[in-house]
């Protein structure tokens, strides 16, 4: 079955903008004219499409005054510090070790700097050239101890993430289309998840595409997502086209006048022809309803996979025009270097980092807040 609109002010949570009125209206409407009978004719509702592909006509004027009170209003997620959760990765501890070990200023203490952010997943690359521009300011004599040469790693570690600091804007778009991609378990359910919690504490209205049809159980978890969330979920049953769920729900979220739709799809390796032409076909048939879409291909990564992370973005940039990156589970067994390497190498926007399980564990990449988290400035101060 399917979830719609559930919105209701009784059922406002505290700190949420209620909809109004005529949102209310439109919910009706969108419940009564989007049942499963109809979704079930999806395959042909495309066919159709594919066929005569006609313009869809502009979505009505959203109600701006709404938009802006419900942002105004807009729960802050729950915070707890970035360095709480980044204090545990590799980088992190082999830092704080490093400094405590070595605290003279010297050659030495730089190549035991360069060994530790390799094995931290920072890249070679990266990493040989990071320490060989602070090797020649310190034989500049620029640093005074092993705290300032620490001051000036940070600066530098900051001054490489910084450039890929690009938040998501979701507003050019109604419905702005977030299409997710990724390797198998990277975390493009859970993030799609915390997505719709945060767009829905930012008082837009959200709808979920279950375009992973591969297993029955990947609907039902992005279902209970939507549920938790109070977020509409378009599904059909296992083994569907993931393209004709997508093109449906993309359907369903203009007639809503939805903001954002974000469709899951089935995690693929680069080697799985079929699924990656799959992938192909989603972009394809969202482009007869809007020749903009999807508006973000965002790529999640496990912040676990080390270097690896590097070929898949590369594997997956060549058939899918990604446009943003999440990474995932850097609050866990990361090494927490990967995000520089991703960084250096592609320069694409990392839009979001996953600092645990739960909905409000997705954060805004910040630059300065990741840095701090895995090399505190009190470090070298000890
Ligand atoms: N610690 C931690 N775990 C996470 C994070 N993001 C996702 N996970 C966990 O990673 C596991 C896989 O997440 P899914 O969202 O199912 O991954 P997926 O990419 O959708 O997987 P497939 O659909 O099978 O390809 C789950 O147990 C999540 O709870 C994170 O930021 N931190
Ligand atoms: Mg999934």
């Amino acid at each position: 079955m399917l979830k719609f609109w559930k919105k209701k002010p009784a059922e406002t949570p505290p700190g949420q903008p209620a909809a109004p009125a005529a949102d209310e209206a439109q919910a009706e409407g969108f419940a009564h004219d989007t049942d499963a009978a109809s979704l079930d004719q999806g395959t042909s509702a495309l066919d159709e499409a594919l066929a005569e592909a006609p313009p869809h006509p502009e979505a009505p004027a959203e109600d701006e005054a709404f938009e802006q009170v419900a942002i105004a209003e807009a729960a802050a997620p729950a915070k707890r510090s970035w360095r709480e959760r980044l204090s545990g990765s590799a980088f992190a501890r082999g830092l704080s070790s490093l400094f405590v070990r070595h605290p003279k200023l010297d050659d030495d203490l730089l190549d035991e700097l360069e060994t530790t952010l390799i094995t931290a997943d920072v890249g070679i690359e990266a990493s040989t050239s990071l320490v060989e521009d602070l090797r020649k300011r310190m034989h500049k004599r620029e640093f005074a101890d092993a705290s300032a040469l620490l001051t000036a790693l940070r600066h530098a570690l900051i001054a490489l993430l910084k450039p890929v600091e690009q938040p998501l804007d979701v507003a050019g778009h109604k419905p702005f289309v977030v299409l997710t991609v990724g390797i198998n378990g990277v975390g493009k359910t859970t993030t799609i998840g915390k997505l719709a919690r945060r767009y829905r504490d930012e008082g837009r209205q959200v709808m979920l595409a279950a375009g992973d049809t591969f297993r029955a159980a990947a609907v039902e978890q992005l279902k209970t997502w939507g549920a938790r969330n109070d977020v509409p979920v378009i599904s059909q049953g296992q083994d569907a086209d993931a393209a004709s769920v997508i093109f449906d729900a993309l359907q369903a979220a203009r007639s809503r006048s939805a903001e954002v739709l974000i469709a899951d799809t089935a995690g693929r390796l680069h080697t799985q022809g079929g699924l990656m032409d799959e992938l192909g076909k989603i972009a394809r048939v969202m482009k007869k309803i809007d020749t903009e879409a999807p508006h973000e291909v965002l790529m999640v990564i496990d912040g676990t996979t080390g270097q690896n992370a590097v070929s898949q973005v590369r594997q997956f940039r060549q058939i899918v025009g990604v446009t943003g990156l999440v990474v995932t589970k850097l609050d866990g067994t990361a090494k927490g270097g990967v995000v520089f390497a991703l960084a250096r190498e592609f320069g694409l926007p990392i839009r979001y980092v996953g600092l645990g399980e739960t909905a409000t564990d997705l954060r805004v990449f910040d630059a300065e807040a990741y840095v701090d988290g895995l090399l505190p400035a009190s470090l070298g101060q000890g």
